[in-house]
């Protein structure tokens, strides 16, 4: 054999090697388009205006958050300890990563609930400011009382770019999903350490519809209002293991007014 015809043959394989791994990568992408892993469905910008992620300076998303006011951003804690400002942009009005819909806001300011530790102790909140206001809609703050929103089996609308199984891929595009508020007495029985008092559970006893990483910091919405954070939970969509999330109305005031709470560390004479 000829050193040409040796050439063609590599040619002609490397040839065959791209054209499978593009059907492949086609295949993925049209998995991913008909994705119904976790449960999750499209969901689309203009019914959720007020969903946004969290993008590094590379614009890699890692967190989902809120949109509460034009310039202000409600998330999880372990989506934002540690970072600066500049390690944080909160794009809105993009349903699919891979465009450019929407706008792209730095961050201002970090706000962490002085007494988070880790997502298990609970205080997982946290609120960004941004250096723009938003057009979007933001989405409503419950009231410090609204204990309602809380009350076993209320529909909670699960919202994120996060994972489509425990074990999966993010997902390119805003899925959404409908889960049943767990009693406190039963996700306690799920998970012991359950603080009900600042945590609140939603997923079907059977598991199969549940959010997953990439979605923390997202919203659970009951009746309209912000009632939970994506916070965290055993696996994705297991039986037994519900999502937790971050009892949004028992943090209205320092949402409301982040300030407020740093004064319990001031001094009074
Ligand atoms: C996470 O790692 C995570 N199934 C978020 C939500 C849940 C589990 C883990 C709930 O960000």
């Amino acid at each position: 054999m000829g050193a040409t015809s040796r050439v063609t043959r590599l040619l002609l394989a490397t040839a065959l090697a791209a054209a499978a791994v593009a059907v492949g990568l086609t295949q993925a992408n049209a998995d991913q388009d008909n994705q119904r892993i976790v449960g999750g469905s499209r969901a689309s910008i203009a019914d959720h205006p007020y969903v946004v992620y969290l993008a590094t300076a590379e614009g890699f998303q890692f967190c989902g958050g809120t949109l509460v006011d034009d310039k202000k951003v409600v998330t999880a804690a372990h989506c934002t300890v540690g970072k600066q400002p500049a390690d944080i942009a909160v794009v809105a009005g993009r349903e699919d990563k891979e465009s450019g819909a929407g706008v792209s806001a730095p961050v201002q300011k970090i706000w962490v609930h002085p007494e988070y530790t880790n997502v298990r102790s609970g205080n997982d909140v946290s609120v960004l400011t941004l250096t723009k206001p938003l057009p979007y809609r933001p989405l409503p703050l419950p009231n410090k009382d609204e204990e309602g929103l809380y009350a076993a089996g209320a529909p909670g609308v699960i919202l994120g770019w996060g994972r489509v199984a425990a074990d999966g891929q993010p997902s390119r595009y805003l899925l959404q999903a409908t889960v049943p508020v767990v009693a406190d007495a039963d996700c306690a029985e799920s998970y012991t350490g359950y603080k009900p008092e600042t945590m609140v559970c939603a997923g079907l006893p059977e598991g199969g519809v549940d959010t997953c990483q990439g979605d923390s910091g997202g919203p659970l919405i009951v009746a309209g209002k912000l009632a939970g954070i994506t916070s965290w939970g055993e696996g994705c969509a297991a039986p037994g293991k519900p999502g937790v999330y971050t009892r949004v109305a028992v943090y209205r005031d320092v949402i409301e007014e982040p300030a407020l709470e740093s004064k319990v560390s001031v001094p009074t004479q």
